[in-house]
């Protein structure tokens, strides 16, 4: 990344996120992309926690906070508000965990992609409801241990696919991010904020706390779910057009798996089921960007 890019600083250090956390050097990466003419919708996970900290909030730019059911919802209101006053330049962002979209605020998610309404909303996914004590939620991964599906009865549920959700609202813009590749995150951003109409930026977020990893292992754990093929890097351009940003090498899913106490519970033939879950989920991505060359 050039040093210019990183000049201006819109989440400073000092926050109160754990150590290890991956949230905020994605929010980080996302406001050096975006800059300080944004406003930021914020509902009440882990990020609400730690910007909501008046006076001490470690953000530099305006903020909004919202319920969650409403996340959506309030993204469209504040971008109205700013076309009214004829302001076309602000960018709007909403922010909200995997509870907060992939359950809590999925109508009025829904609602405002199905309007085309012009903003970005980030999905930052560390897996479970984080800030309330690692409960489940529909992101969760199968066979994960967490406070609400205990190691006698682990999530038996696959992850709900959010990106194939979005995509079929025919948004201009939805993609994939990870830390691990801070580049590609950047050009997103920057693609999302000259992009009118609805943008989903989905990006996947370690959580040392909760996952049971050593805190130094984020970014490698963030690499080894690329790498692995568990979160691919794509986006996918007004319903139909995808394109992969980053080729796995293919890594046995269970190198990412094992240095994680959330995956500790697994029984025989466990690894193995996941690894033909991640095989045929990229086998479906792969269908997904042939069938569109063929068409
Ligand atoms: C409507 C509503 N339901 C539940 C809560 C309680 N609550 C506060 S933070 C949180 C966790 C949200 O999880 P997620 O969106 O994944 O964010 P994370 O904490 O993981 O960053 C919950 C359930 C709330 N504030 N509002
Ligand atoms: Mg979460």
């Amino acid at each position: 990344m050039k040093a210019k890019e990183l000049s201006n600083e819109y989440l400073h250090s000092g926050h109160g996120c754990c150590p290890g956390c991956a949230m905020p050097i994605v929010l980080r990466t996302v406001f050096h992309a975006l800059g300080e003419q944004t406003i930021a919708v914020i509902t009440a996970g882990c990020f609400g926690t730690i910007s909501g900290t008046f006076p001490v909030s470690p953000i530099k730019l305006a903020a909004y906070n919202t319920p969650f059911p409403s996340a959506g919802a309030a993204g469209s209101g504040v971008r109205a508000a700013l076309d009214i006053k004829g302001d076309t330049k602000t960018t709007v962002v909403t922010i909200a965990g995997d509870g907060g979209t992939f359950d809590i605020g999925i109508q009025a998610l829904s609602a405002a992609a199905e309007r085309n309404d012009d903003y970005i909303y980030i999905c930052y996914d560390n897996e479970a409801y984080m800030n309330t004590g690692i409960q489940r939620s529909s992101a969760t991964p199968w066979g994960a241990w967490t406070t609400t599906t205990p190691a006698a009865n682990l999530k038996n549920q696959p992850k709900k696919d959010i990106v194939q959700i979005m995509v079929a609202h025919r948004v201009p813009y939805v993609a994939t991010a990870s830390i691990a590749y801070p580049e590609d995150l950047m050009r997103k951003m920057k693609k999302a904020k000259e992009t009118r109409g609805f943008k989903f930026i989905y990006a996947f977020s370690p959580c040392p706390v909760g996952w049971r990893f050593s805190a130094e292992l984020t970014i490698r754990l963030a690499r080894l779910a690329v790498q692995t093929k568990i979160f691919p890097l794509y986006e996918v351009e007004n319903g139909e057009r995808y394109t992969l940003n980053v080729e796995p090498e293919g890594i046995p899913a269970g190198e990412y798996l094992k240095p994680q106490g959330r995956f500790a519970f697994l029984k025989e033939g466990d690894l193995e089921r996941i690894q033909e879950n991640v095989d045929r989920e990229w086998k479906r991505l792969m269908n997904r960007m042939e069938s569109q060359m063929l068409g």
